[in-house]
């Protein structure tokens, strides 16, 4: 006697559409408000590339820019800001859209 159980295991892929819409409306007039939102981000630095003035960052989520986590390369606004951090480095971060790129406009080693 064989028994056939058929356990039906239908799994519905739970496929959650999330909008990726950030919102990055580049011509607001002035500058963004300061102060609320001029918190710093967390980050680990990914990649230091001097020449070309890029940061990659595997960055926590920037409430000033609208962003979740993930890990993205920004320009930076000095370069002088790459010879402080190398990969692997913690680092807090604030981070402002100028000419249609994102870049860094403070960095410090996280504490
Ligand atoms: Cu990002």
């Amino acid at each position: 006697m064989i028994r056939f159980t058929t356990p039906i295991a239908i799994l519905a892929a739970a496929c959650i559409a999330l909008p990726a819409s950030a919102q990055m409306s580049g011509h607001q007039h002035g500058a963004a408000p300061a102060a609320a939102s001029a918190a710093y981000a967390d980050g680990e630095v990914r990649k230091v590339d001097k020449e070309g003035g890029k940061i990659t960052l595997k960055h926590g989520p920037i409430a000033s820019l609208g962003m979740g986590g993930m890990t993205m390369s920004f320009g930076v606004r000095d370069p002088a800001l790459l010879d402080r951090v190398k990969v692997g480095d913690k680092v807090r971060f604030k981070a402002a859209e100028s000419g249609g790129q994102l870049v860094v406009t403070e960095l410090a080693p996280a504490k």
